[in-house]
């Protein structure tokens, strides 16, 4: 059932594809060890994907080792060492951060054991690091944000003033949702981003800098958070100033979990950009394919949708994060 809209493959080349048979660990036979290094739970969108990949390692009988980064770099790649010398069969982690991961993997690659990035990408030039990528579009998801904010404002040529609450900082979702926003808004001058800072995808980092954006900025139109919690958090900065969320300041964000989803139907938010952490059952799909040495795609991306207020209204009973 959680697959249900999630099982877009890519076409794209196949790559990476030579497999091998992992780490010489695990339990014999059959048996699958994933070693997992989650990049935190620093927002509902991480809890939810969390849960898709335990509950889906169960369900695949894959044995999950799991740790938990706290948002930083140097936890992953101490998790990651520890895969290494406990010889899992395939190590799957969602990169904090784009850079400085090409020592790391080739210590992975070199104890020949796959790797699959889930969530986000990492930069490294060489591919052959990892075996697949599956995750969301990022790009698209800043480029959805922006069509909806040029479709709202068509009709007027007064300036638009928008503050942005950026993901962590030199995160993939955080440098791809900016970038493909800030493409589509560009074609119109009368857009203007007057502040843009990091809230590290939290909802009370969100709260801090939106209180900040508010002392410094007394007339702004529109909030664009990277993620629903950083933008629950700019809701109570915006009340505690006496404004009214999704009127006197028009809100768009990304995700989609219930707590977006509900403020949404509440008319607080505006917009919302679907991103699905249900990744779970796909993870555990491809983990299987790379131990048995199958080939598989260089990248699967998620499948995903867009929510206005009569949307959030309608689905609202049903989302199940
Ligand atoms: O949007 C945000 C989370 O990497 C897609 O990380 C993920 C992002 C998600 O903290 O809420």
């Amino acid at each position: 059932m959680v697959l249900a809209g999630l099982t877009a493959m890519s076409v794209a080349a196949c790559g990476g594809g030579s497999g091998g048979s992992g780490g010489s660990g695990g339990t014999g036979g059959d048996a699958i060890t994933m070693g997992f290094s989650q990049v935190g739970a620093e927002s509902g969108w991480r809890t939810a994907n969390t849960k898709s990949v335990q509950d889906s390692a169960k369900n695949a009988g894959i044995t999950l080792k799991f740790s938990d980064a706290q948002q930083k770099q140097e936890n992953q790649i101490k998790a990651i060492r520890s895969y290494i010398q406990q010889k899992v069969d395939i190590i799957a982690f969602s990169p904090v951060v784009e850079s400085g991961w090409d020592t790391v993997l080739k210590e992975a690659k070199d104890a020949k054991i796959p790797v699959i990035l889930t969530d986000r990408a990492v930069d490294s030039k060489d591919t052959t690091l990892y075996k697949t990528f599956l995750g969301s579009d990022f790009i698209e998801e800043g480029k959805k944000a922006g069509q909806w904010l040029v479709e709202e404002y068509k009709s007027s040529a007064d300036p638009v003033k928008i503050v942005e609450l950026q993901g962590t900082t030199g995160s993939a979702p955080a440098n791809d949702r900016k970038s493909g926003f800030a493409d589509v808004i560009k074609a119109e001058t009368k857009f203007q981003i007057v502040a843009s800072q990091t809230g590290d995808f939290t909802r009370a980092k969100g709260k801090e800098v939106m209180e900040a954006f508010l002392k410094s900025n007394p007339d702004i139109d529109v909030l664009y958070a990277h993620n629903d919690d950083m933008g629950l958090g700019a809701i109570e900065a915006i009340e505690g100033a006496g404004k009214v969320p999704g009127k006197d300041i028009k809100i768009i964000t990304v995700d989609a979990v219930k707590d977006g989803m509900q403020a949404l139907a509440d008319g607080k938010i505006n917009y919302i950009v679907e991103c699905s952490p249900l990744l779970g059952p796909q993870l555990m799909d491809l983990a299987k394919k790379v131990v048995k040495g199958e080939q598989v795609p260089a990248r699967v991306v998620t499948e995903e949708t867009t929510f206005t207020q009569e949307q959030a209204k309608q689905v609202l009973s049903t989302r199940q994060y």
